[in-house]
């Protein structure tokens, strides 16, 4: 049933109706509850009615004050904009239309800081700001997300029992939470969106060896993802693959991946990743090395100039394998980088959580994560397990499920690096995956021998492991050592 607005009926309401707030209203409509719908150009909210009016009941709105008017008090207001000037821009309209408690909730994929300075700045208005992450893409949008959000509890007694009931289901449980309070939602977000970039280049690189090195043409590396995608690794992302690898394109009857430009964009939530894990001093590796090799691909002219001065003859970088044994291999490399992005990750969000005083439960948000969304898989329940035997946990890699992955498939890994190494296939997710691992585990590292220089060049101190205090060595002297 849809019609035009008239009393305050509707439960919630949600304005911004592209691709993501249309599908949203309609998962919303169609779980029963009443939905006053808005978009800044009428027309759109109009298209929702006309296609999809009979789906659940639809109060639709022209103007802004209408839609506020539709909705019941306290107001749950959802935001479903072009992240940035347009969510300030809606905010700013729709403030002086609201009631002391009423709940904006910001569904765009904003940047953390900048759902913690709106949170401020609701809160002098006597309004809930409540950051929340979205994934699924569209699809995920109108059959069911996994849902992360922010704000205080307060705000998620009125909201959470709407999202849970439109988000992704797994065992009866949705993969819905309140994460935490301010930011916390579009922190989490940020971070699933760097896992997923490390998770594709991690999938990614395997396909370049398999390709590459093993030498098996696309339609046979589907089957290798098809077979993989019935065991550990089996997730969303690896059965996409599959079906990507299996397509042909109909134009040119190539394997559609050969005829698709290989230069990638990263100007999204992974770079905000990276960013964030810079300042946090959490090194994420495999996210970097993601973003990185995406930036990389993208440089074309530089790529074509190094490939004029560097190609070298193919038959003189070829690496003899045995191909069921290699496939094998880059399967376990594959599984446990996987484990280190997943690890690092992890870390990123609990970094985050003691910086900003946010009580994040890193074993719900894997729970959350296990469907609805890009990253879903079957090994976050692993992680979810993890959390929950040990919620202090110092490290994932540390736990008995992963380290014993790790340590089975180690000498695979090292293999399938090397081997990439000598037949010049570029592996950096894999690379630094295995040097962060043997970087963790390693008794002594040179970072002694950067603490001494510092101490050279700069007189930057440093500590000794017989003796507790800090020290300088007077190099340009006597290389007499004081206590500092
Ligand atoms: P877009 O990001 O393309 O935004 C289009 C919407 O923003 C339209 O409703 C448009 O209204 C509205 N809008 C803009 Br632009 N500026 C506005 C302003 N100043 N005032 C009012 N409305 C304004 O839509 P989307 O792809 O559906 O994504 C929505 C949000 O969801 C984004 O933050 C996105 O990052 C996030 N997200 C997207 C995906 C995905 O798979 N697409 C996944 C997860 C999260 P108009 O119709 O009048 O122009």
């Amino acid at each position: 049933m849809s019609e035009q607005a008239g009393t305050a009926r509707a439960t919630i309401g949600l304005t911004g109706l592209a691709v993501m707030g249309r599908n949203l209203a309609r998962n919303i409509a169609r779980h029963g509850h009443t939905i006053a719908v808005h978009n800044r150009t009428t027309a759109k909210m109009q298209d929702l009615l006309d296609e999809h009016g009979d789906e659940g009941d639809f109060v639709g709105t022209e103007s802004l004050e209408e839609f506020v008017q539709a909705i019941e008090k306290p107001r749950v207001v959802l935001v479903m904009v072009k992240a940035g000037p347009g969510t300030d821009a809606v905010i700013d309209d729709l403030v002086p239309l609201l009631d002391e408690g009423d709940i904006v909730v910001d569904c765009g994929n904003a940047h953390y800081a900048d759902t913690m300075r709106r949170t401020e700045q609701l809160q002098e208005h006597g309004l809930h700001f409540v950051g929340t992450g979205v994934s699924g893409g569209e699809e995920g949008a109108l059959n069911g997300p996994s849902i992360m959000v922010g704000g205080t509890d307060q705000a998620y007694e009125r909201l959470g029992p709407i999202l849970e009931s439109i988000a992704a289901q797994v065992d009866g449980e949705p993969c819905c939470a309140h994460v935490g309070e301010g930011g916390a939602g579009h922190f989490v977000k940020m971070v699933h969106n760097g896992i997923e970039y490390a998770d594709m280049q991690l999938i990614a690189e395997s396909y370049d060896l398999l390709r590459s090195i093993g030498g098996l043409e696309p339609a046979e590396i589907a089957d290798v993802f098809g077979r993989w995608n019935e065991g550990e690794l089996e997730s969303f992302l690896i059965q996409m693959t599959a079906d990507v690898l299996r397509h042909t394109d109909s134009g040119t009857g190539q394997p559609f991946v050969d005829v698709v430009k290989d230069a990638a964009e990263q100007k999204g939530t992974g770079r905000w990743t990276v960013q964030s894990a810079l300042d946090l001093g959490v090194p994420i590796t495999g996210i970097a090395e993601a973003t990185f090799a995406r930036s990389l691909s993208g440089h074309g002219e530089q790529r074509a100039a190094a490939r004029k001065v560097f190609t070298t003859d193919p038959d003189e970088q070829r690496v003899d394998v045995d191909r069921e044994a290699f496939v094998d291999d880059v399967q376990a490399a594959l599984y446990a980088s996987k484990v280190v992005a997943y690890a690092q990750g992890f870390d990123q969000i609990k970094a985050g959580a003691e910086e900003h005083g946010w009580d994040i439960d890193l074993g719900q948000v894997a729970k959350i994560w296990r469907d609805g969304c890009i990253i879903r898989a079957r090994f976050l329940g692993r992680i979810t397990e993890a959390y929950t035997d040990e919620p202090d946990l110092t490290t994932l890699l540390t736990t008995a499920f992963f380290a014993d992955a790790v340590k089975e498939g180690v000498d695979a890994w090292r293999h399938v690096v090397a081997t990439a190494a000598q037949g010049g296939v570029p592996v950096p997710a894999f690379g630094s995956s295995l040097s962060y691992f043997d970087g963790l585990r390693r008794e002594r590292l040179p970072a002694s021998l950067i603490q001494a220089l510092r101490d050279n060049f700069g007189a930057h101190t440093y500590q000794r492991i017989d003796r507790e205090g800090t020290f300088h060595t007077a190099w340009a002297g006597d290389l007499s050592e004081s206590e500092a």
